[in-house]
Parts: C-alpha cells; sequence; structure tokens
C-alpha cells in the first residue's frame, strides 16, 4: 500500500486494518455534545478515549470539537483525517491500537473564533472541557488571575464571549470541566472566569455562577510526545496508513470525577472513570504522589544525564530519593478517601515509572516548572513545617530544580524562563529562595520559607 495514504473515514473503509481495534458507533449520527480546548495528545489518550468507549457502549451524541488556542499543528494533523487518530498502550508485554471516532474537528481559535463562540451557545453542547496546561489559567503569583495574561488569545476571552451568546439566545448552563493538573481544578477555574466576568461581563456572572457549574476532576494517564518513530510504527500497525495525530500512552488510566453536572454527560461511569462527591483526596494523591515524583525524577535525571524516565527511576542514586519523596512526604500530606490504599498507590506508581516501553522525555516533563511544583511539592513542604518535619527528598529536588532555572545546562521552557534567570543574577544563590517564594516572590506557593529553610536549601544547592 501507498505509504502517504493517511487514517481517514475513506481509506479506512478500503483498508481496513487486521491489528488495530476500531470504533463501531455510527460516527456521523452523533451531534457535538462537547467542545474542548487544548486538544493535545493528553485529552486524545484519556478525555476522547474515555468518551469513544462510552459511545461505543451505546451512548450517543457525544461527539467532540477541539479547539487550539494558539498553534495549527493539531487541527492539520487531525482535520485531513476527519478527526480520527488512533491510541496505543504500551508496556514491555506489547502494544495494543484502537481508533478513536469521538473527535469530529478541530477550530484554531483565533483564526475561527465565530465558530468556537457558536458551538458553546450551540443549544447541543453540555460540556466545555479543558486541557490547556497549568499556565493557560494565566494566573498571577498570588493565584488571583492575571490580567495581563488574560487578553483575547486566553480561554477567557472565548468562554465568556460564547456563555455571553447562549445566555441571550436562552439555553441552558453548562458543565465546564477542568482536565489539568492543578489542585482543586474545578474550584479554580470557577473562580478565575468569575474574576474575568466580573471585569469584562458583570451582568453575565449571575447567570454563570447559577447555571453552570465546574466539577474538579482528578486526570491520570502518562502521555509521552509522540515522536517520528512512533508514527512510523503506527503506520506498520494500520497497515500502511499513516496517523499523524498518533498518541501512545500507558495500560494504566485513571479519572475521578466530581459528581457535579449542570446538564447531560457521557455515561463515562461504564468506561472506567469514577464518579465521586470529593475529589480532593485523589486529586491531591496524584498531585504530590505521581506528578510531585515526576518532577523530581526530571530535574534529578536531567543532572544525572538520563533522557527519559525508566532511567532515571532505575538510578540508584535517585531512586532512594524518589521512594521517599513519594512514601515518607507526599503519602502522609494527604487525608485519604477510604478506599485509597496510598502504599499501593506507590508501588503502582514506581512500576509505571519504570515502563521501558514509554520513552517517556525528562525534558518534557521538567517543562514550566513554576506553574507546577507549586501543587506538586510546595503544598507538602507547608504541611510537614506546620507538623515541623523536614521534608528531605523535596528539598533535593528543589534544589535540582533551582539549578536548572539558572539555564546553564538544560533549556529552560517556563513562562517565567527569564524573570527566574534575572532572579539568579540579581540576588544569587543566597537570596534565590526567599527571592521566588518568599512573600511577593514570583511563584504562587502555599509555603513561604523561613530564614532557616533559605539557609538549608542553600546547603542543598550546593555550588
Ligand atoms: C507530567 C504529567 O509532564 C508532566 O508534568 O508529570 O503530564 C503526568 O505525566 C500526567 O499528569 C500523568 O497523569
Amino acid at each position: 500500500m501507498n505509504n502517504s495514504l493517511r487514517l481517514g473515514i475513506d481509506t479506512l473503509a478500503v483498508f481496513p486494518p487486521d491489528e488495530a481495534e476500531c470504533f463501531t458507533y455510527d460516527r456521523a449520527a452523533q451531534t457535538i455534545g462537547i467542545i474542548h480546548f487544548g486538544i493535545g495528545a493528553f485529552h486524545r489518550a484519556h478525555m476522547a478515549w474515555y468518551t469513544d468507549r462510552a459511545m461505543e457502549a451505546g451512548d450517543q451524541n457525544w461527539a467532540i470539537i477541539g479547539v487550539s488556542l494558539r498553534s495549527a499543528e493539531v487541527a492539520h494533523q487531525m482535520n485531513p483525517q476527519q478527526g480520527l487518530f488512533t491510541v496505543t498502550t504500551r508496556n514491555a508485554d506489547g502494544a495494543q491500537t484502537r481508533i478513536i471516532g469521538a473527535v469530529r474537528d478541530v477550530l484554531v481559535a483565533p483564526y475561527e473564533t465565530d465558530d468556537v463562540i457558536a458551538l458553546i451557545a450551540a443549544p447541543t453542547t453540555h460540556i466545555i472541557s479543558f486541557t490547556i496546561t497549568e499556565k493557560g489559567y494565566c494566573r498571577a503569583a498570588n493565584g488571583a488571575l492575571d490580567f495581563a495574561l488574560a487578553g483575547d488569545s486566553s480561554v477567557y476571552h472565548y468562554l465568556s464571549a460564547g456563555l455571553r451568546r447562549r445566555h441571550d439566545v436562552g439555553h441552558t448552563g453548562l458543565t465546564l470541566l477542568c482536565c489539568d493538573n492543578l489542585a482543586n481544578n474545578g474550584a479554580q477555574l470557577a473562580r478565575l472566569l468569575g474574576e474575568y466576568l466580573t471585569h469584562h461581563d458583570p451582568a453575565l456572572l449571575g447567570w454563570f455562577s447559577e447555571n453552570c457549574t465546574c466539577p474538579s476532576t482528578m486526570v491520570d494517564r502518562i502521555v509521552p510526545a509522540t515522536t517520528p518513530a512512533d508514527r512510523d510504527s503506527i503506520a506498520e500497525t494500520l497497515d500502511g496508513l499513516r496517523d499523524e495525530a498518533a498518541v501512545i500512552t500507558e495500560t494504566f488510566s485513571q479519572w475521578v470525577i466530581e459528581d457535579n453536572f449542570a446538564g447531560p454527560r457521557p455515561a463515562w461511569e461504564n468506561v472506567g472513570a469514577q464518579m465521586v462527591a470529593d475529589v480532593a483526596p485523589y486529586e491531591e494523591a496524584k498531585l504530590r504522589m505521581l506528578n510531585g515524583a515526576h518532577s523530581a525524577l526530571a530535574y534529578l535525571g536531567l543532572e544525572a544525564g538520563h533522557k527519559y524516565v525508566h532511567q532515571a527511576v532505575a538510578d540508584p542514586k535517585i531512586r532512594p530519593i524518589i521512594d521517599q519523596l513519594i512514601r515518607q512526604e507526599a503519602a502522609p500530606s494527604i487525608t485519604a478517601a477510604p478506599e485509597q490504599d496510598l502504599n499501593a498507590y506507590a508501588d503502582a506508581l514506581l512500576a509505571r515509572f519504570a515502563n521501558p516501553a514509554l520513552n517517556h522525555q525528562l525534558i518534557q516533563i521538567a517543562m514550566d516548572g513554576s506553574q507546577k511544583i507549586p501543587q506538586r511539592w510546595l503544598t507538602t513542604l507547608a504541611y510537614h513545617r506546620a507538623q515541623n518535619q523536614s521534608c528531605p527528598a523535596i528539598f533535593t529536588a528543589l534544589a535540582a530544580w533551582l539549578r536548572h532555572i539558572r539555564g546553564q545546562t538544560d533549556p529552560v521552557n517556563d513562562p517565567l524562563a527569564n524573570a527566574m534567570q534575572q532572579a539568579w543574577l540579581d540576588v544569587g544563590a543566597a537570596g534565590i529562595t526567599s527571592a521566588l517564594f518568599g512573600y511577593g516572590g514570583l511563584i504562587a506557593s502555599d509555603w513561604q520559607p523561613t530564614a532557616q529553610e533559605c539557609t538549608t536549601l542553600l546547603e542543598y544547592l550546593r555550588l
């Protein structure tokens, strides 16, 4: 078969692959129920995958339109394929591929603004969901909305215009479903959008609060950036059809959702999602144990010359620090739900990190540390300080991050990269901790270091 043929409705009909599972529901008959902002690899391997299987199990009308806030890259990958893409799960035992039919189209918001607004206002739309990464929420260091960042290219601009139209035509409210790695992600989204509306459309605020909900969610699946070699291997699985939107992930996935929807929702619980009254214990465990360990692996691993997570976690110098961070620092800071077993969770995490088939790059995790470490490390530090306990593993990781953001070794990909490098130049090692985390510092933080902690961290810095 011609190698340049793309995966798509027509090519799939002519060349149905033997080695991949495929949706069987009547895709064209499904109406659009979900508008998703930030349609990157994570959404495709997680929420789109759950929604696809919910429709496979008989639920109807939950097709997804993806929206990219900036780049047309994903639109170029997916639209020539009519939104079709594959999810491949990989572990040491092998790989399995499924063709996902849930996504219909991808819009690029700055160029298709009217379409985005119309979709938010459409009567068939019930859910607006988000994976726009931590920085997409435009928070200032004090946690409030940063109006300098939340301009016309931010998600808030499109949301407020779409909700305004929805209100004006008299349709029901919506569920706004945040699927990013923030603590209390639903409540944060509600608050930040509330701040935006208060400024830009105060008359809409009451309608938004009374008619829309923002459930919190805990989302978990490790999704490395897809590489050209991955795409070549998927083309082999698809008997030569190329999937430019392919995603590779682990077999594990978890989605815990606060059951607080403004209207209808897919029966995600029939395909493995957990609907609960309170997401907080799951979210805290995931952010502090998994993501906290991930960030530590990233900065310690890069310094030690590793490229991938599975290499860093196997390093005998790094492994004990990660173990300690997960079991002795993060886990005790969490009040677990009755059915949560944090020991088993810790074991499972270490096994997931060791997956040799994922090739999850440390540099991918190292990105945007200023937006990630508050909920991954600093809340844990604040918890232990209140008990007069130290956190040597998190301090070790924090010191590695401080060395990383000086920018002298690996590239620093972070919205605060320049400001943090300037702080290093201005105050040096002795002042960097308080410049970043002290009152009025650059980083949003529950943890403001004491003079003693600053001295201790200086020792950990070993500069
Ligand atoms: C990672 C997460 O890149 C990162 O910062 O820690 O994307 C992590 O892989 C996911 O949250 C796992 O669910």
